[in-house]
């Protein structure tokens, strides 16, 4: 059976959140947030820098949390929530699975160490602020995107499992403007799924 290591609040809950949608079997390490349970030896063993996600899956370890959505999606659901190659929504969805990691998440992981992780006197205003200018940059284009679809290809797909994470935790920043309309629409979308729900409740 598949095992995913976990933490709550983390990108690891982009895998319950997938593992629930896909209606796959699946057991959960728990662990909590913190150096004693992450930068454990037990925890080093399966990820050098000590984070979530990894999934095990018989001898296969794995990280990074795209990896792993690609790899379930692959081995365990043959293409589904995934284009195939020749359709013409495939480059897109290449396109969002990775703006994912590759742009909007370098901003969101500094605001939350400026906001919530750094203790007070070493935070810094400016980095922050920069950080939130970059962060409102990047999820412009998918806020046009998102233009009269429901998803970022049209049908829900493993580029929401990404991006729509993302979205989510910016909106929980406080990072989604108002003027953001069809970001915003798109983030009540993801909450209402059941399955991303239950990732967010585990
Ligand atoms: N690019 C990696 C990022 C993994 C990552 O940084 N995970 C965070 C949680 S969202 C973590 O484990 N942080 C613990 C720490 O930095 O000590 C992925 O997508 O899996």
């Amino acid at each position: 059976m598949l095992k995913l290591h976990f933490a709550p609040n983390s990108r690891a809950g982009r895998i319950v959140w997938l593992l629930e949608e896909l209606e796959l079997p699946y057991e959960l390490n728990r662990m909590d947030f913190h150096p004693k349970d992450l930068k454990s030896d037990e925890h080093r063993a399966r990820h050098p820098l000590g984070r979530v996600p990894v999934l095990e899956d018989g001898d296969i370890s794995i990280y990074e949390s795209g990896a792993i959505v690609d790899y379930v999606l692959e081995r365990h659901k043959n293409g589904g929530l995934k284009p195939a190659t020749d359709e013409p929504e495939f480059p897109l969805y290449l396109q969002w699975f990775h703006y994912c990691e590759g742009m909007v998440m370098p901003p969101v992981n500094t605001i939350v160490v400026q906001t919530l992780l750094l203790p007070q006197e070493k935070r810094d205003e400016t980095v922050l602020a920069q950080a939130q200018r970059l962060l409102a940059k990047s999820l412009a284009p998918v806020d046009a995107a998102l233009a009269g679809k429901d998803y970022l290809i049209g049908d829900f797909s493993g580029a929401d499992i990404m991006l729509g994470h993302a979205s989510f935790m910016s909106n929980r920043l406080g990072c989604v403007a108002d003027e953001m309309a069809n970001l915003k629409g798109y983030v009540s979308r993801v909450e209402q799924r059941p399955a991303f729900q239950k990732a967010m409740s585990s």
